[in-house]
């Protein structure tokens, strides 16, 4: 599943050495071994999104640029139901949305319960860089949106409100609780994106609608610093997608970040992270969650639940869907 790839930076690292300098990469005359750039993301809507994205890697871009770019195509697409413009209302018919983005020196930031808003993932890279803060939530962070040139847009498109409507006629007894049986796949295609550039800089970004139908408030693992993203500039970075209760639980992406520290492969680190869930969550068979992985190395990997999850994968010589195994499957 890993491709490598070696690269010698050396005229380069007149240039690229000073990036390297400062985030912990050997400098001077060295041979960096890596498969960079490269970038992934979950799901097929991550193809166009990885496209966007390695528009920035190829021209030597920043990785923090290239996933904020990345994942404001699908958060653009009407047709997108699970992230951005096109995604499921919460049970009051309310598209809320949450997103958050994290670089290689560790800086992040993230919004939550954001509305009226089409590209969360650039308002919390907003927070990230003009406040002192981390996270903003809802009213505030809206008005910190708009005070900074976001235009207020409507969100909920006639097809998601139709569905919606229909939901709602058949799960009336169900009020505003979680339906489980409505947590189908369909409401698992959040998109969280990890890019290591051409100077070995790691970033990562997620972004999402939440889970279809939420009860109205409610916060999933997305935004969440180490549940739904977490990117260690030393190590690398790790995003999630499927029910975030779970991943919320077990902390699960920087679960995964530590476990490649201490020497697991992304794949490995994957797998242990939904073992995990296994083990401490009773009734997981229910849910779907995938992990997906990268390294500082531009090693890659990914694991999931159930059989079903995707990501997309794009490097100076791939760029394809690769399916996730299955814990359930392995079972
Ligand atoms: C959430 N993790 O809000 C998100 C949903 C998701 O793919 O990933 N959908 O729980």
């Amino acid at each position: 599943m890993i491709s490598r790839r070696s690269f010698l930076a050396k005229s380069s690292l007149a240039l690229a050495g000073i990036g390297m300098a400062k985030h912990g990469f050997a400098t001077g005359l060295t041979e960096i071994e890596g498969n960079f750039p490269i970038v992934i993301s979950t799901w097929n809507h991550g193809l166009p999104a990885n496209e966007a994205a390695w528009k920035i890697l190829a021209e030597g871009g920043h990785s923090l640029d290239a996933v904020e770019a990345g994942v404001r195509v699908p958060e653009g697409d009407p047709d997108v139901i699970t992230v951005g413009k096109g995604g499921i209302p919460d049970a009051s018919g309310k598209v809320t949305l949450d997103a958050c983005i994290m670089d290689e020196k560790g800086r992040a930031g993230s919004v939550t319960y954001l509305q009226h808003i089409v590209h969360p993932v650039s308002v919390a890279r907003l927070v990230m860089e003009k406040t002192p803060h981390v996270m903003l939530s809802g009213k505030g962070a809206l008005e910190f949106a708009l005070d900074n040139g976001f235009k207020k847009e409507k969100l909920l498109t006639k097809a998601r409100k139709e569905s919606w409507k229909k939901w709602k006629k058949e799960n009336a007894k169900f009020s505003n609780k979680i339906n489980i049986e409505n947590v189908t796949e369909d409401n698992h295609d959040t998109i969280g994106m990890l890019a290591l550039d051409k100077d070995g800089r790691i970033s990562g970004a997620c972004t999402t609608s939440g889970m279809g139908y939420k009860m109205p408030g409610r916060v999933g693992d997305s935004p969440i610093i180490g549940a739904g993203l977490f990117v260690d500039g030393e190590v690398g970075g790790a995003t999630a997608t499927g029910s975030g209760e779970l991943v919320m639980k077990t902390v699960g992406s920087f679960l995964v970040v530590e476990l490649m520290r201490q020497g697991m492969s992304p794949s490995k680190a994957c797998e242990e992270a939904v073992k995990r869930i296994a083990r401490k969550i009773p009734d997981y068979q229910n849910h779907q969650i995938g992990y997906i992985a990268l390294n500082t190395k531009g090693e890659y990997g990914s694991f999931c639940i159930q059989p079903g999850f995707n990501y997309a994968l794009k490097t100076n010589d791939k760029t394809e869907l690769v399916d996730a195994e299955a814990w359930l499957k392995k079972l």
